[in-house]
């Protein structure tokens, strides 16, 4: 069993993240071959629920009101349609559905008990659910808890330094808080971020650090590279580089043993031999389906091309973390509180979201 420690340095992680490449991956997929099946990768499927129009300012986000984007706005889609999808999932070989809202925060009310609808009824296929809503309170995690959600998603995104050039409509302390509520109950927490953003290697040895350091550490962390959407602030950055991929996946193995890594937005631009080392650096998890939540990703049948290729098997339902059980609407023990909580807004100004919002005005 590899030592699982909880006081990971930044110079450390840098270090690790800096080695010669050949010494990285050796030491990754020794660490990973201990702790995982090497052949073994989880297929997730994500399902945009409720698509645009959000509030938050998100400098890498189509789905963010205040840019002009190409992105259609949706509301929430029905429990029905949910199923009909997750089903279909199910069927090209996904155990787990990541649903993901443009929400800045989920709130009380019948979209939040639709949401949990969903949650029963995806549980009910024998598939892991994860849901995307934004920030929530300990009492909406709870009830999410009880309707069979296996994880909750909240991305760190990058490290708290960088955080405020990209984001100014919420904290990084904000993303903490909504991590710590998720702990209180049984749901796993999936937290992890995107490189690509135009920050310093020190940023994503931060992030690394924010989350290795967190006790448990997440049971699972996306490593996500920036998809670069015109109308977004960070539309011009150009493509992170794959030993830029790799190396974070290397090191995010290193410093989290027993995580699941996923390596998540991106994989257009990969090449299958760099999805390969990504695997053998330490990836056991992709998102499948021909898109992400609004972008672009591999076709199914390619990605299960890939893996015959490869020798890779899709992983199986509750592995790692047993079924939870789901509590009926009426039985449930947490009512609806009818939180309104007060989210941090630090409100500062960024130039780049403050520019891409003044072109989408001009352009309307
Ligand atoms: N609104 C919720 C929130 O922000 O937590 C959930 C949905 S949000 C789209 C989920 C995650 O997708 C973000 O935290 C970010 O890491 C990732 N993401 C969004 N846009 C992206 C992009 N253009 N490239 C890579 N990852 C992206
Ligand atoms: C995560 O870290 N990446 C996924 C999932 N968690 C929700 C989302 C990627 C979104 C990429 C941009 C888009 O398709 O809108
Ligand atoms: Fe909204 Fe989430 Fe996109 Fe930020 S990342 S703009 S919170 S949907």
């Amino acid at each position: 069993m590899s030592e699982v420690r909880h006081n990971w340095s930044k110079q450390e992680i840098l270090d690790i993240y800096n080695k010669p490449l050949m010494d990285l991956l050796y030491e990754a997929a020794t660490i990973h071959r201990q702790e995982h099946d090497p052949n073994t990768v989880q297929v997730s499927t994500l399902l945009s629920i409720k698509t645009g129009g959000c509030p938050e300012d998100c400098g890498y986000c189509p789905q963010a009101a205040r840019y002009h984007t190409d992105v259609e706005g949706n509301d929430l889609m029905s429990v029905q349609q949910v199923k009909a999808q997750a089903l279909r999932a199910k069927s090209s070989g996904s155990s787990r559905v990541c649903m993901g809202a443009a929400w800045r925060n989920v709130k009380d009310g019948p979209e939040f008990d639709q949401v949990l609808e969903m949650v029963r009824t995806i549980n009910k296929l024998d598939m892991e659910v994860c849901c995307t809503l934004g920030m929530i309170t300990e009492n909406q995690a709870q009830r999410l808890a009880e309707a069979g959600l296996y994880a909750y998603n909240h991305n760190l995104d990058t490290s708290e330094d960088y955080y405020k050039d990209v984001i100014s409509t919420r904290a990084f302390e904000d993303r903490l808080d909504t991590i710590e509520n998720v702990r209180k109950t049984n749901v796993t927490v999936c937290s992890g971020g995107i490189i690509g953003m135009g920050e310093a290697l020190e940023d994503r040895a931060g992030m690394l650090v924010a989350l290795s350091t967190l006790s448990p550490q997440p049971e699972s962390v996306p490593i996500n590279a920036l998809v670069a959407v015109e109308g977004t602030p960070m539309e011009d950055i150009e493509p992170v580089s794959i030993w830029d991929m790799v190396r974070m996946v290397a090191t995010t193995r290193i410093v989290m043993p027993n995580t699941q890594v996923r390596l998540s937005a991106g994989r257009t631009q990969m090449s299958r031999e760099g999805q390969a080392m990504c695997f053998f650096a330490g990836a056991n998890s992709i998102f499948a389906g021909d898109k992400l939540l609004t972008t672009p990703n591999p076709d199914v049948n390619e990605d299960m091309e890939m893996f015959k290729m490869l020798g890779l098997n899709p992983q199986k339902p509750f592995t790692k973390v047993s079924q939870p059980k789901t509590v009926e609407a009426q039985d449930s023990e947490y009512q609806n509180l009818g939180e309104k909580p007060k989210w941090t807004r630090p409100g500062h100004k960024i130039e780049r979201n403050e520019a891409a919002k003044e072109k989408a005005k001009l352009s309307k």
